[in-house]
C-alpha cells in the first residue's frame, strides 16, 4: 500500500452505510480495508473503487461474531504491514421485531454478537496498534436506538445503548494515548438492508420508508467523512442525524415523502 495515503478499515462494507462510506473515502483518496462476510460483494466493490479512484483496496472476509476469525484477519493485515488510521466499527443489524416476552433467542444472540461483541473484538484487535502509534480514530456506528427505546425494539435498542456506553468509555481509556473516538447515531436510513434483515427477508413488512423521506446511506457517509477530516485537535464526539420528517424514534411525520 502506498505510504502517503491514510487507511480506513470499514466493517460491514458490503452494503448500506458501510458501502457508501467506502465510496466516500475512496473518492477522497483513502486506502481501504473493506470487511464483511459476502466475498462476491467485497470483490466487486474492491474492483470498482480501486479502478475508479486509484486507491489500494484490501478485502477481508470474515465473520465479525467470531473472535478467532477477526484475529486472523487482523494478523493478516499486520503481516502485510497495513496500518489502520481509522477503524469504522460499522457492522450491525436488527433481527426480529417482537415484544420481549415473544422474542427469538437466536435473534438476540446475533444482534448482541454482532453489534456489541463484534465491535469490541475489532476494537480490541486494532486499538493496540493505534495506541502504539499514538494516533488513530475509531468511529462507531450507533443509532438513535442508542438513545431512545421503542416498542419491539428491546434487544436491538439495548445493543445500541451498549455501543453508546462503549463509545464514551473507549474515549476515556484512549484519549490519553492520542486517539479519537467518535460515534454516529443515524435514525431511519433507506438504501440499506436494515429493514429487510430486521423482518427476516419479508419485503412487504420491510417497506417502512414509503410514507416519509428518510436519510440515505450517502448522507451518513458524508458525516462520517466530515468527522474523520477534522484537524487533529478536534474530535467530533457524536453526530445524531435523522431525516427532516423524523423527530425521534417514535415521532415520524408519515404524511408522504416531502422534500424528495
Ligand atoms: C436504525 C434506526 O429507529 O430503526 O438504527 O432503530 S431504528
Amino acid at each position: 500500500m502506498s505510504k502517503k495515503r491514510k487507511t480506513i478499515l470499514i466493517t460491514g462494507a458490503t452494503s448500506g452505510i458501510g458501502k457508501a462510506t467506502a465510496k466516500r473515502f475512496a473518492k477522497n483518496g483513502f486506502n481501504l480495508v473493506i470487511t464483511g462476510r459476502r466475498k462476491e460483494r467485497l470483490d466487486l466493490l474492491k474492483k470498482e473503487l480501486s479502478e475508479k479512484y486509484g486507491v489500494d483496496v484490501v478485502s477481508s472476509i470474515f465473520d465479525i461474531q467470531k473472535f478467532e476469525e477477526c484475529e486472523r484477519a487482523i494478523q493478516k493485515l499486520l503481516s502485510k504491514h497495513i496500518e489502520i488510521d481509522i477503524l469504522f466499527n460499522n457492522a450491525g443489524l436488527a433481527s426480529g421485531f417482537d415484544p420481549i416476552h415473544e422474542g427469538n433467542v437466536d435473534d438476540w444472540e446475533v444482534m448482541l454478537d454482532t453489534n456489541v461483541k463484534g465491535l469490541l473484538y475489532m476494537t480490541r484487535l486494532v486499538s493496540p496498534m493505534m495506541v502504539k502509534a499514538g494516533k488513530g480514530h475509531i468511529i462507531n456506528t450507533c443509532s438513535t436506538a442508542g438513545h431512545d427505546v421503542y416498542p419491539n425494539g428491546n434487544v436491538y435498542c439495548a445493543s445500541k445503548h451498549a455501543v453508546e456506553a462503549l463509545s464514551r468509555a473507549m474515549r476515556i481509556d484512549l484519549h490519553k494515548h492520542g486517539l479519537r473516538v467518535s460515534q454516529i447515531s443515524p435514525g431511519h436510513v433507506e438504501e440499506t438492508e436494515f429493514a429487510e434483515v430486521r423482518f427476516h427477508g419479508d419485503k412487504q413488512r420491510a417497506k417502512i420508508y414509503s410514507d416519509f423521506n428518510p436519510l440515505r446511506s450517502k448522507d451518513v457517509a458524508k458525516v462520517v467523512y466530515f468527522i474523520a477530516s477534522q484537524p487533529k485537535h478536534v474530535n467530533i464526539q457524536e453526530v445524531v442525524l435523522m431525516g427532516t420528517q423524523q423527530a425521534n424514534s417514535n415521532f415520524i411525520n408519515r404524511s408522504g415523502r416531502i422534500y424528495s
